[in-house]
């Protein structure tokens, strides 16, 4: 018989599944493998019942289902998991078979996977798959990288199942070679910490600062949603802030106050450091997560340190105005600072990104989806060599039109000890960028001070390095200068 399977599908947790159901509505043969191969019955016996869905036991059954080129996604946990299969699918497939890991993977193994298999005569591709279980079952975003001559056996896959926005147009295409869809990926969810952090900020201004309810801030935030800020993250905290526990009460007071993370968020920051980019807000949001997570010690001091009553006077609908405004703002910011990564690592590993294509896969199906990625597409779109967000002239004009808000907001955190991170250092961001002159000539002199680390002149030329002895004891001997 001739093998009629589209594609193979090993992991059978919730996002194998889905992605499995989402292939099969879309008329591809999908055949399902698991480690733990019982779970392949259950899977046919309950969710997969009544599909096209083959299931196989074993490695060569799987492969003995499948079309050629032979194309196999893994859905497995992130890490050795990947890497084992990889060992185990080699010797079963042939030069041009296609192995996709659509898991949340570290860039760096993908790029390193995909030379392995590339040296194997294999093709590889990594992906990003965004949107949680709802996302892979209806329409994810889909970010592939790796060898470009795989994904053309995978995009009529890919592009069919992924989400579509207004005109058609799928969440999904190549972002580039070796480690491009899951670095674009892991930004993508460092973007996502920010936006939560922000909202969270938003939130707690309104609950400590405003005295309001969970209702209150529901009809807030549902209002939000129909403006600048309309998005998935704006979407869903409205509907928590509404949500009741069985008795009645919001359950969102009820919940422990200490925030879990995966890592993608500090695998964002730790990028970021390598390739010196200030990506200050998502790295705030990663730091807030940590803060949150010591509950004990922060009830300990909490009984040691008392600060200004929280609650704000004046007008509080002028107020929310201003959080909404400053939110907006700091987003702005954020994406921007994303943007400078995504940018930072094209450059780096070489890949040639599209950065209004981006937008558009980030644009629907994915957690950070919003309108505000539209207009993300369009600035790329007007400008594919724009530099920074900031100076696309829509930015530009909403972050104006923003601003007195914003410090408005984050002055009035300060003097009542509501901490703001990410709306604070967005603004921090903003003054410094703006900004032609910054304090680090006194910071050059201290580096020469002490350490001999030369600096540069602005009444000479960039490039020519001067050493100062600045004490008359030490030598003229300049340290080489090296940048960090
Ligand atoms: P399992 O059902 O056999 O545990 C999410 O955890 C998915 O990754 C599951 O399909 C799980 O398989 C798989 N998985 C996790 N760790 C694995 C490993 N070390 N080797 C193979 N599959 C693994």
């Amino acid at each position: 018989m001739e093998p009629k399977a589209d594609i193979a599908v090993i992991g059978l947790a919730v996002m194998g599944q889905n992605l499995i159901l989402n292939m099969n509505d879309h008329g591809f043969t999908v055949v399902a493998y698991n480690r733990t191969v019982s779970k392949v019955d259950e899977f046919l016996a309950n969710e997969a019942k009544g599909t096209r869905v083959l299931g196989a036991h074993s490695i060569p059954e799987m492969v003995s289902l499948l079309k050629r080129p032979r194309r196999v996604m893994l859905m497995v946990k992130a890490g050795k998991a990947v890497d084992e299969f990889i060992e185990q699918l080699l010797p079963h497939l042939e030069p041009g078979d296609i192995i996709i890991d659509g898991g949340n993977s570290l860039y760096q193994d993908t790029m390193r996977r995909t030379a392995y298999v590339e040296s194997k005569g294999l093709l590889y591709i990594g992906t990003g798959v965004s949107g949680g279980e709802e996302g892979a079952r209806r329409g994810p975003s889909i970010m592939p990288g790796g060898s470009p001559a795989a994904w053309p056996h995978v995009k009529p896959i890919f592009q069919a199942i992924a989400a579509k926005v207004a005109d058609g147009s799928p969440c999904c295409d190549w972002v580039g070679e070796n480690g491009a869809g899951h670095f674009v990926k892991m930004t993508h969810n460092g973007i996502e910490y920010g936006d939560m952090q922000l909202i969270c900020e938003a939130y707690h201004l309104m609950k400590d600062g405003l005295g309001m309810t969970p209702d209150e801030m529901h009809q807030v935030f549902a209002e939000w949603n129909k403006g600048e800020l309309d998005s998935y993250l704006i979407e869903i905290t409205r509907d928590i802030l509404a949500f009741k526990d069985d008795d009645g009460a919001p359950l969102v007071d009820k919940i422990l106050d200490t925030a879990g993370q995966k890592g993608t968020g500090k695998w964002t920051v730790i990028a970021s450091q390598e390739m010196g980019i200030p990506i200050t807000l998502i790295a705030e949001a990663v730091y807030s997560r940590c803060i949150s997570a010591m509950k004990d010690e922060r009830v300990i001091a909490s009984q040691h340190f008392s600060g200004p009553k929280p609650r704000i006077a004046g007008d509080r609908q002028t107020f929310i105005n201003d959080i909404r405004k400053a939110l907006y703002a700091s987003k702005i910011i954020s994406y921007t600072q994303g943007y400078m990564l995504l940018r930072a690592a094209a450059q780096e590993y070489k890949w040639n990104l599209n950065y209004g294509g981006i937008a558009l896969m980030w644009r629907g199906g994915c957690i950070i989806r919003s309108v505000f990625l539209g207009k993300i597409k369009e600035a790329f779109d007007k400008n594919p060599q724009l530099t920074s967000l900031l100076l696309d002239p829509f930015f530009k004009k909403e972050i104006k039109r923003c601003a007195s808000s914003w410090r408005k907001v984050v002055a009035t955190a300060v003097r009542k000890g509501i901490p703001v991170p990410a709306f604070s250092t967005a603004l921090a961001f903003f003054d410094a960028f703006r900004s032609e002159r910054l304090p680090a000539n006194l910071l050059q002199a201290q580096r020469d001070y002490f350490g001999a680390h030369t600096y540069e002149r602005v009444d000479k030329p960039r490039g020519q390095f001067f050493h100062t002895n600045w004490t008359g004891r030490g030598g003229t001997t300049s340290a080489s200068t090296y940048t960090v």
